[in-house]
C-alpha cells in the first residue's frame, strides 16, 4: 500500500467551503452524474491500491443512510433519498480490485450531543455501521481537526473538547480492531495508532524518516516529520495531500491542479522517503472527478512507469565488505535478486559496511532505489552512495535513513561501478533491495519570471534539462541562446520565450512565453511602511501582501511619467487568503499624488472562481502615480490582498 487515494465529498462541496458548518440543508446534496466507478477506474489506472472516502466530514452529514441520524443522504434528493454512497464506492472498489477505507470525522458540527458523553456512543454506533456493513476496510481515518464552533442541533455555539480524553480512543480502537482485525488506524488527535500524520498537508515527509514514535507523550511537528530514532512504537508516516490546494472541490482551483512535475516531486518526497502517499481527489458537485485531475494523475502514472521501467542492476555482479556468517543466504546478490524477502546482511558486530555493484559496461543512471526488510526493523542511520566514473570514485549522495523504501534523485552519471556505504546503523544493516534507473527528463515548459529590477529567471521543472530562450519574439530551439544564469533585460518591455531540452534524447518541451511590461525598478509604494507591501511589485506570484480592510487605497509612484493604457491585478494566490480577493475597484492616475483622475472602475467578474490576472484597459493617459482603490472584496469587510500589481503602457 504505497500509494492510495483520498476522496473528499460532502454538503460543503455545494457551498464552496473547506468545512461545512453543520447546518447545510441536505437538499443541496444532489450529484446528478454520480459515478463511483469513474473514481475507482481513475484510481486504478493511476496505479493506486485503495480509496479512503469521507463518509462523514466535519459538517456531520453522512454519505450513508445511518440509522442514528437524519442528517444524511436519506434526506437528500440524490437517488430520491434511497442512496448509499459508501456502498456504491465499496462496490466499485471491489470491482476494480481496490481496497476501501473510511474517513469518519470525530468532530461533528451538526450533532446536538457533540461535546457530551452521549456523542461518543453515537460516534461508535456510526463506526460500527461503517466497519460492519461494507466488507473489509483497510484503513480508518480519525481527523483531529476541531474548530469548536458549529450548528450543534441549532445551538450555534462554540464547544471545546479535550482531544486527549474526550473520545476515549483506547476503547474506540478496541472496537475497531474487533470489527476489522486487519485494519490500520490513522489518528493525529489522540492516542498513538498505526499511522501518523507527517505534520504537513503539502505533500512531503522528512528526508530522515524513522517509522517509530513513542507510545505516550506529545508529538511535536518535528517528530511527525522525522519520526523518533529510538521510539518504542511502530507508527510510519502517511503523506496526505490534495491534487488541488484544498481538499474539497472549488471551481476557482480548476487551474491549480498539481502538475506532472509537482506530482513527481510529491512522489519522491513521500514514497521516496519511507512514507506512503495518500493523494486526494475533490469530487465536483455533479459527482465526478474533474478531467484535469484525471489527466494529470494519469500522466503521473505514465511518468513513473517510464522512470522505473528498466532496473539497470539486473545481471550485475555484487561484492560486499562483510557477509553474515559468510553465508550465501545473506550474500550481497540478495539485494539485487528482485525478491523482497531475501536480503544482504552483515555480522552482528558490524554496523559499517559497503556493497559494490559492477556493471558489465559503463552505464548511465540518475535514480537509486533502496529498501530495508522492514519486518526486521528500521536500522540504517546513515549511508552514502558513490559511482566510479572514469576510474575514480565520486560521492553522489550522503543520506540518513532508508526504511521501507528510499529513492534518490541526482544528475545523470556514467559509471562502471556503484558503491553503497552504510556508515552507521542501529544494528547490523540489512538491505533487501537496490535498483538503479535512468529516468527520462520531464519536459514541461519552464517557468519564466522577471523581478522588479528587470532581471529574468528561467526555471526548469526537471533540473537535468537544458534551457534555451529568445528575447526577440522568435521560437526558441536548441540552437538559441542557452540559459545559464539570470538575464538582465534592462527596464523596457520584453517578450521571453523558452524551452526545456533533453540532451539525453534531444526532445524539447512546448514553448513557454511571458510578455513583460516595463520593469518596476524605480517604483515605490506610497505611504505604507510595511516592507511586505513590496511583494506586490516583486514579480513573484507566490508572495503577497494584505491590507486589513476595504475600502482601501494602494498608491504607487512609478518614478517617472508613463504612457498608461491599463493595469493588471493578481489577487493573493493562497487559498486561505481568498476572503481578500478584490471584486470591485476604481483605478485613478495622478501627476502629483494629490489631484486624481478616475480612469477605470467596475468589477473583476468571476474573480472568486478564477483568481488569475485581471486585466483592465483604459484610454491612454500620461501619469506618474497610480491608485487602485479596493471597494469590495468577495467577502464583506475582510482584507484586501495582492500578489502583484502592474501597468500596461503603449
Ligand atoms: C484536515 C481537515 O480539516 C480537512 O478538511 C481535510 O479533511 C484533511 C484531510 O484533514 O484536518
Amino acid at each position: 500500500m504505497e500509494y492510495y487515494s483520498f476522496i473528499h465529498f460532502s454538503v460543503n462541496t455545494y457551498t464552496d467551503m473547506a468545512w461545512g458548518l453543520g447546518n447545510e440543508d441536505p437538499k443541496i446534496f444532489n450529484p446528478t452524474k454520480l459515478d463511483c466507478r469513474q473514481w475507482a477506474r481513475i484510481c486504478k489506472q493511476a496505479g493506486m491500491k485503495g480509496i479512503i472516502f469521507t463518509a462523514k466530514h466535519h459538517s456531520g452529514f453522512c454519505l450513508w443512510p445511518s440509522k442514528y441520524t437524519d442528517y444524511s443522504v436519506k434526506n437528500a434528493p440524490w437517488r430520491n433519498g434511497q442512496g448509499d454512497m459508501v456502498k456504491e464506492l465499496a462496490d466499485a472498489c471491489r470491482e476494480y480490485g481496490l481496497k476501501f477505507g473510511v474517513y469518519l470525522s470525530p468532530w461533528d458540527r451538526n450533532h446536538p450531543d457533540y461535546g457530551k458523553p452521549e456523542y461518543i456512543t453515537y460516534f461508535r454506533n456510526q463506526l460500527t455501521e461503517l466497519l460492519t456493513n461494507y466488507g473489509e476496510i483497510f484503513e480508518v481515518w480519525f481527523d483531529g481537526a476541531n474548530g469548536g464552533s458549529g450548528y450543534y442541533g441549532g445551538a450555534n455555539e462554540t464547544r471545546k473538547i479535550d482531544a486527549k480524553t474526550y473520545y476515549d480512543w483506547q476503547n474506540t480502537y478496541k472496537l475497531v480492531r474487533k470489527l476489522q482485525p486487519n485494519i490500520v488506524i490513522w489518528n493525529d488527535g489522540g492516542d498513538r495508532a498505526d499511522l501518523r500524520w507527517v505534520g504537513t498537508e503539502a505533500g512531503y515527509v522528512g528526508e530522515t524518516n524513522w517509522s517509530l514514535l513513542n507510545a505516550t507523550g506529545d508529538v511535536p511537528e518535528q517528530m511527525l516529520r522525522y519520526g523518533v530514532e529510538n521510539g518504542n512504537t511502530w507508527v510510519p508516516g502517511e503523506v496526505n495531500t490534495s491534487i488541488r490546494p484544498e481538499w474539497f472541490y472549488h471551481p476557482k482551483e480548476d487551474k491549480k491542479v498539481k502538475t506532472l512535475p509537482q506530482l513527481m516531486d510529491t512522489y519522491y518526497n513521500s514514497v521516496g522517503r519511507n512514507g506512503t502517499l495518500l493523494l486526494n481527489f475533490p469530487i465536483m458537485p455533479n459527482g465526478l472527478i474533474h478531467e484535469t485531475d484525471e489527466k494529470n494523475v494519469l500522466a503521473f502514472a505514465q511518468a513513473r512507469r517510464e522512470a522505473f521501467s528498466k532496473n539497470l542492476l539486473i545481471n550485475t555482479k555484487t561484492q560486499a565488505t562483510n557477509v553474515r556468517g559468510k553465508s550465501s543466504q545473506f550474500a550481497p546478490q540478495k539485494a539485487i535478486d528482485q525478491s523482497k524477502e531475501s536480503y544482504w546482511a552483515t555480522d552482528d558486530s558490524v554496523t559499517k559496511a559497503s556493497l559494490t555493484v559492477s556493471f558489465a559496461k559503463p552505464t548511465t543512471f540518475n535514480r537509486f532505489l533502496i529498501q530495508e526488510p522492514i519486518w526486521l526493523g528500521q536500522r540504517v542511520k546513515a549511508f552514502t552512495l558513490e559511482a566510479k566514473v572514469n576510474d575514480t570514485w565520486q560521492q553522489i549522495a550522503k543520506e540518513t535513513t532508508i526504511g521501507y523504501k528510499r529513492i534518490l534523485r541526482f544528475n545523470t552519471v556514467k559509471a562502471t561501478q556503484i558503491r553503497l556505504n552504510i556508515t552507521d546503523a542501529k544494528a547490523c544493516p540489512l538491505i533487501s533491495n537496490i535498483e538503479v534507473y535512468q529516468a527520462p527528463i520531464i519536459l514541461t515548459p519552464p517557468q519564466i519570471t522577471r523581478n522588479q529590477a528587470g532581471v529574468v529567471h528561467i526555471t526548469p521543472t526537471d533540473a537535468e534539462s537544458e534551457l534555451f530562450y529568445t528575447l526577440d519574439g522568435s521560437i526558441p530551439t536548441s540552437k538559441s541562446s542557452k540559459y545559464t544564469d539570470a538575464i538582465d533585460t534592462g527596464l523596457g518591455k520584453v517578450t521571453v520565450k523558452a524551452i526545456a531540452f533533453s540532451p539525453q534524447n534531444k526532445l524539447q518541451s512546448e514553448v513557454a512565453e511571458e510578455k513583460f511590461e516595463i520593469a518596476r525598478k524605480h517604483w515605490s509604494i506610497v505611504g505604507i511602511q510595511d516592507k511586505k507591501a513590496l511583494h506586490v511589485l516583486d514579480g513573484n506570484e507566490y508572495t503577497s501582501w494584505q491590507k486589513d480592510k476595504v475600502p482601501t487605497d494602494l498608491i504607487i509612484d512609478l518614478g517617472k511619467e508613463e504612457n498608461l493604457v491599463g493595469f493588471r491585478y493578481l489577487p493573493d494566490q493562497n487559498w486561505w487568503a481568498e476572503a481578500s480577493i478584490i471584486s470591485q475597484y476604481q483605478f485613478y492616475v495622478s501627476n502629483d499624488n494629490s489631484n486624481w483622475q478616475l480612469v477605470s472602475e467596475g468589477e473583476f467578474a468571476n474573480i472568486k472562481n478564477n483568481p488569475t490576472w485581471q486585466i483592465k484597459e483604459f484610454t491612454s493617459v500620461k501619469a506618474r502615480y497610480i491608485k487602485l482603490k479596493a471597494l469590495k472584496n468577495i467577502q464583506e469587510n475582510a482584507a484586501s490582498g495582492y500578489a502583484e500589481l502592474d501597468i500596461l503602457t503603449n
